[in-house]
């Protein structure tokens, strides 16, 4: 087995293509022989963070428990593939800290708000548009880009093969 420790922290609008992009990175970084990880905003709001909603505080503090986890997890030599919104530079901030002497590498998957919300794969920005879920990131609650990622893909004009490709070149090549 590699012992290859990276944080690989994914982040971009809800539809954006995050989780689809990580887990393929994952399986060709598996099939390589690396210890991998996805930490997933929908699976840790199930447990580590379900006592944690959608406010900015709650956001603030689901970043800083999934990037202490993700720390932990590549000290034990696992690369860890994280997804979340994130839509707070400060909170991307604190979790590239976190990460202390781990490679983090700052990935924004980026697909237009009206491209994400055409996919609504799972009905959230309906809800949001007609107000039943409030706080909604791109509809009544902010997204703030990235200025500097290591690695910025726009999901609608890439295939999520290319995709991919770049961050596993990227990672390779550092
Ligand atoms: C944003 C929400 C919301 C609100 C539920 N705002 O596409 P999904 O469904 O599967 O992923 C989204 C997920 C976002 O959780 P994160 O932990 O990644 O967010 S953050 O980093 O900001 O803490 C979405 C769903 O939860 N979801 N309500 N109001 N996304």
């Amino acid at each position: 087995l590699r012992q290859t420790p990276a944080i690989l922290w994914f982040t971009g609008l809800s539809g954006a293509g995050k989780s689809t992009i990580a887990n393929r990175v994952e399986a060709r970084l598996h099939a390589s022989g690396h210890l991998t990880y996805v930490l997933d905003g929908d699976s840790v709001r199930l447990g580590l963070c379900k006592d944690l909603g959608f406010c900015n505080d709650d956001r603030r503090e689901n970043i800083r428990r999934v990037a202490e986890v993700a720390k932990l997890m590549a000290d034990a030599g696992i690369v860890v593939l994280v997804c979340l919104i994130s839509p707070f530079r400060s909170d991307r901030e604190i979790a590239k800290c976190t990460a202390g002497q781990h490679k983090f590498v700052e990935i924004h998957v980026h697909a237009p708000l009206a491209v994400a919300e055409a996919r609504d794969t799972k009905g959230l920005y309906r809800l949001a548009r007609r107000g039943v879920i409030q706080n909604f990131t791109g509809i009544d609650s902010p997204y703030e880009p990235p200025t500097a990622p290591d690695i910025f893909i726009d999901t609608s004009s890439t295939s999520i093969n290319e995709a991919a490709n770049t961050v596993l070149a990227w990672v390779k090549s550092h």
